[in-house]
Formats: C-alpha cells, sequence, structure tokens
C-alpha cells in the first residue's frame, strides 16, 4: 500500500522518527510548550520551542493528534519537506497554534541534525559572525524613580541595553507594575488612558538621560496602543532621548501605517512580535516600516523561517531583535541566540533571566553573563529536558488571559493589551 504521506525519495540513512509529542511544563508559572522527537536510534532525540503560553492545550493537541501520525516512520534529516507537510495537510495556513506546532517539530528536527553531525546548530547554519549576542533586559517601577532604580540594578549586573516601562493608571502602562486608579469620575475608574501615557513617557527618559551613564542605550515597548498620529507623536517627542528603539508602536491592524511613522522620526522603530505568518514578517521588512524585525520564532513556524527572515533582514538593511520573553522556552532562547550568532542583520536579542527551577527542568539553559548570551558549544541545541522535573510543574490554563484583558480605558472599552 502506498503511504500518501511519504515523500519520494529514499532517506541517505536508515534514521526513522520513533515519537512526537508536545510537553508542557511551567517552572515560572507560564506555561512552557516543547516538542520532543524521537528516533529509532537510541538516544538520538531532538527539542523544539511551541510555546504559546495563552493557548498552549491547542498547540499540545495540534502536535499530539494532528501532527505526530504524519511523522513517525519518517526521516529526520528532510526539514523542509517535513514541516511543509504540517502546514499543507492543514490546508489553511499560518496562525500562532499552527506555527508552533511546526516550530516545535522544526526545532527538534534541527536538534537530531547537530547532535548526528556533532556539532551546534549555528555551525549548520555556516557558522558564527559573532562571538555572542548582547542582550536587554526589563526595568520596570510604579514611579520614574522606582524604574530607574530598578534600571540602575541591570546596569550594575553588567547590561548596556535597558527597556524603560513606567506604570501609569490601569493595566500598568506596559510591563509595569498596576498603580491605583487616578480616574474617580470615569465609568471605568481603573482605566488607561493614551493621551496620559503619552504625556508621561517623555518625563520617564528625561529623567533616565539624566541619571543612567550616557553610554546606556534605552529602549521602550508601546504595546502596539497608539493610533498612526499618536505613535509619530511620541517617537518625536522621544527624540533627544536617542532611543535603541522604540518597539510595536502600532497594533498589526495598522502594521501599513508603519513607514509614515517610520518616516517622521530618526527613532528606529522595532516590530513584529506579534507576525504569525512567515510572509507577513518578510513583507514588514520588504516594506520599509520596519529598522529591526522582532518576531517571535515559532510563531512564525521556526528555526528555518527565521533564518530566511534574518537573510531577508540583511538584504533590506533592517535589523533583527527576536522576541524573547519569559514566555518562550529556554530552547526557544537557544534557537535565539544561534540566529543572532550566524547573522550580520543582528542588531540586539531581548533576555530573560530563567529561575532556577526552569534550569532544572532544561539542563543547559543559558545565562546571561554581563550582558551577553553566548549559544552552547554542544551538540544541537545543547539543552536538554527532564521530564520527572517537568512534570513537578504542572501548567495551569493561561494566566496571560487575564493580564490581557485587564486593559480598559476609562470610558470602559477594551484595549489591546
Ligand atoms: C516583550 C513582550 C512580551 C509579551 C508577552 C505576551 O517582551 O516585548 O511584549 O512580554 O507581552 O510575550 O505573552
Ligand atoms: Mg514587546
Amino acid at each position: 500500500m502506498t503511504d500518501t504521506f511519504a515523500n519520494p525519495w529514499t532517506p541517505r540513512e536508515d534514521i526513522r522518527i520513533t515519537s512526537v509529542r508536545a510537553i508542557t511544563t511551567a517552572p515560572e508559572g507560564t506555561a512552557l510548550v516543547v516538542v520532543k522527537v524521537e528516533t529509532n536510534v537510541p538516544g538520538l532525540y531532538g527539542l523544539g520551542c511551541a510555546t504559546f503560553t495563552q493557548r498552549w492545550k491547542a498547540v499540545e493537541t495540534f502536535v499530539n493528534e494532528h501532527v505526530a501520525h504524519l511523522l513517525i516512520g519518517r526521516y529526520p534529516g528532510d526539514i523542509g519537506d517535513l514541516t511543509r507537510l504540517i502546514a499543507f495537510t492543514g490546508y489553511w495556513r499560518g496562525g500562532p497554534v499552527t506555527n508552533n506546532a511546526i516550530s516545535g517539530i522544526d526545532q527538534a528536527l534541527w536538534d537530531i541534525a547537530g547532535k548526528r553531525a556533532g556539532m551546534p546548530v549555528y555551525e549548520l547554519l555556516g557558522g558564527k559572525v559573532r562571538a555572542a549576542a548582547d542582550t536587554y533586559l526589563h526595568a520596570s517601577g510604579r514611579t520614574i524613580d522606582e524604574t530607574l532604580g530598578d534600571a540602575e540594578r541591570l546596569i550594575e549586573e553588567g547590561q548596556r541595553f535597558v527597556r524603560l516601562q513606567q506604570s501609569t493608571p490601569g493595566g500598568g502602562g506596559y510591563g509595569a507594575p498596576r498603580v491605583p486608579t487616578e480616574y474617580p469620575d470615569a465609568p471605568y475608574r481603573d482605566g488607561w488612558s493614551a493621551r496620559d501615557y503619552l504625556r508621561r513617557t517623555p518625563a520617564l527618559f528625561e529623567a533616565a538621560r539624566d541619571r543612567l551613564p550616557a553610554n546606556i542605550e534605552l529602549l521602550h515597548d508601546v504595546h502596539s496602543r497608539l493610533t498612526p498620529k499618536d505613535a509619530i507623536w511620541l517617537a518625536r517627542a522621544l527624540e533627544p532621548y536617542r532611543l535603541f528603539f522604540l518597539e510595536d508602536v502600532l497594533p498589526p491592524e495598522h502594521w501599513d501605517r508603519l513607514p509614515e511613522v517610520r518616516a517622521a522620526s530618526p527613532l528606529p522603530i522595532a516590530v513584529g512580535e506579534l507576525t504569525t505568518s512567515f510572509t507577513d514578517a518578510a513583507r514588514l521588512i520588504s516594506g520599509g516600516g520596519v529598522d529591526l524585525i522582532r518576531s517571535h520564532v515559532s510563531d512564525v513556524g521556526g528555526l528555518t523561517p527565521a533564518k530566511k527572515l534574518a537573510d531577508l533582514a540583511e538584504v533590506f538593511g533592517v535589523r533583527t531583535a527576536w522576541h524573547g520573553p519569559g514566555d518562550t522556552s529556554p530552547i526557544g532562547a537557544a534557537a535565539n541566540v544561534t540566529l543572532d550568532v550566524v547573522s550580520p542583520a543582528f542588531g540586539i536579542q531581548e533576555g530573560h533571566v530563567y529561575n532556577e527551577a526552569t534550569h532544572d527542568v532544561f539542563p543547559g539553559t543559558l545565562r546571561i553573563v554581563d550582558g551577553w548570551l553566548t549559544p552552547n558549544d554542544a551538540p544541537g541545541w545543547g539543552i536538554d529536558l527532564d521530564e520527572v522535573a517537568a512534570a513537578r510543574y504542572p501548567a495551569e490554563l493561561s494566566g496571560h488571559d487575564a493580564w490581557a484583558a485587564g486593559v480598559r480605558r476609562p470610558d470602559g472599552a477594551l484595549e489591546a493589551p
């Protein structure tokens, strides 16, 4: 009987995929999904990041029920064919659930390829063009003073790049703690006001330039909450403070207006963590609206498409800043830094300091040292998964949902998180 899903060539070696499983663990409370692909060669398996923390059960089911049977019996070296098979058999393509599932497989197969070759993945991609990736971490606080105090702590630890986020009433101002209401007469007293945010943010950066060393690079994440005109206003207001980048000024629905925003100010514009298709990310790069592309690698389908995006960015003079928050597994973080060291288009890497429980679950998890991230030299990603430890941290249905539902305007209208 012919196997409809088999590719029509004979594998170079008789190595076969024997099992494909999604494993979810939450050692920091945030659900992390990884895919484990096992083979008939004893001890030869790979791990890939498939973390869509808000909808982790959907990714788990997608991998275990819809993907595993397509791959069992296949040759793990045919990465491009296997990942296209997953995409095309669904007919409708793209989206975070599909792409995270594909990424889990894609990265696990690259891990296997590295282990077979006895090389880290960065060498399979052509090798290093830099020793390590410079990172930025997040400083936040209820007040300007608290935010800058947090930044000083990070600078003390060796960071040269810090993202500054300050609370504004209601929803916190993205990335900063929630503070008490300031709109007692409004229908929703604990609302978040874009006008108020626009007024406060330049003051934060003015104070930062006064207080922090001049060589420290400053970043800021708007988290997609502005209109194009407000975005231009903010970019211009922040010009004197020489930001390294201004992130996600517009929601994805208005990305066609990015060229206008970018042209209005010399401040570099970084966009892309909400891209959920390779082609959308490619169009951001080629469309003239971004200075840095910061896709979440698993949301565009894994290492293979992200490497193509890095190459495209190189051609267009755009730099990379791959999304790397706490809802990226340590395998995903390793994929990010792999891209960083192989690509001439590298701009900066968002870092996350994982807790010790995460290091127990994922032995080999990278640590930021003096602000730098350096990939493992071990074959593949050089990161393992201790399944017994992982099971000690079961995931719950996402706390991120509650956070995302928590931002409303003073008039009560739901705001993008
Ligand atoms: C960033 C982010 C994230 C996202 C988070 C959503 O790191 O720049 O915007 O923190 O909010 O990944 O789940
Ligand atoms: Mg962001």
